[in-house]
């Protein structure tokens, strides 16, 4: 570590990066977990973009059965979600938020520093005219664009394997620019936000932290790492923060 923060830069920009572990105990599933999303279906059948081409409807349906599970306001965050709020209020550098997850918890919770790269699930996208928008109901091939008319066209604004996650620029510009990364509630399965701690470590001046229930895929990457359920070490964690120590 930690440069950064021993040459007196004591709040140095944060870049947390999230993964489905965060939102399990508001009720949402994780995918690699012996329960999770893709111990019930398979990858090749709903999550590339061939899958869409070849089955749009089973795609439509996986993703519409989440989206009701999602919308209505059911699904709440938890005291993970707001305490990363709260650091974000309340600590004088720059928080970004980078999630994987295609949940709105994180904005409920307060948080506006966001990047969702892997998409939004109350989101549609035009594949004809890239028109973005807004999309809690059902969505299916009878469906148009608002923008360009095309029907047929609408998807779910998600990033699918072998498709480039979103805003991976201004990603990297933050994580060349942060004192301290922190993964939390991710499986390290799934690049590239799985090689983000090695891109800040190369730089040799961030603190690296993973905060998961189990050691991840890449633990061993992490300078300092705490284990348990999200909502009790991310908020525990987050006030050592604030309290500088
Ligand atoms: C708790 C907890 C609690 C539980 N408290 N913690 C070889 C072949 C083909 C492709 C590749 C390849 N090698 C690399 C690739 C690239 C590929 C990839 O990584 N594949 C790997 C599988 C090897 N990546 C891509 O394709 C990406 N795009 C890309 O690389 O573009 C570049 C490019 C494009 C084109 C040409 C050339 C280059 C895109 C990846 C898209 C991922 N999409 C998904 C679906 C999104 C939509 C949806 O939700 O349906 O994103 S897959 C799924 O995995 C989802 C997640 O965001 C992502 C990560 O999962 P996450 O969040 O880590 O969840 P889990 O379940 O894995 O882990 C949960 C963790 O929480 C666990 O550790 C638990 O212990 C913990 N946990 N309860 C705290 N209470």
């Amino acid at each position: 570590m930690i440069e950064d923060f021993a040459q007196g830069h004591r709040h140095p920009d944060i870049v947390i990066l999230t993964g489905a572990g965060i939102s399990r105990e508001s009720g949402l599933s994780t995918f690699r977990d012996a329960d999770g999303i893709w111990s019930k279906v398979r990858i090749e059948d709903v999550a590339t973009p061939e899958a869409f081409a070849r089955d749009p409807d089973g795609v439509h349906a996986f993703y519409n059965e989440r989206r009701r599970g999602m919308a209505g306001g059911a699904v709440a965050p938890n005291a993970a979600h707001e305490a990363l709020a709260r650091l974000e209020h309340e600590w004088p550098g720059a928080v970004t938020v980078v999630t994987q997850n295609i949940d709105d918890l994180h904005e409920k919770a307060g948080t506006g520093n966001l990047i969702h790269m892997h998409g939004e699930m109350l989101k549609a996208r035009c594949e004809d005219c890239g028109h973005v928008v807004h999309w809690a109901g059902d969505m299916g091939r009878g469906d148009s664009c608002d923008a360009c008319a095309s029907i047929g066209a609408m998807r779910p604004h998600v990033v699918w394997f072998g498709e480039m996650p979103l805003e991976m620029e201004r990603i990297y510009g933050l994580l060349d620019r942060c004192g301290l990364f922190l993964s939390i509630g991710t499986s390290g399965n799934v690049y590239p936000a799985a090689g983000f701690v090695q891109h800040v470590r190369r730089r040799r001046v961030a603190r690296t932290v993973e905060l998961n229930l189990e050691p991840s895929e890449g633990a061993s990457l992490f300078a300092e790492a705490e284990y348990g359920p999200a909502t009790e070490i991310v908020p525990a964690f987050v006030e050592r923060l604030l309290e500088g120590k």
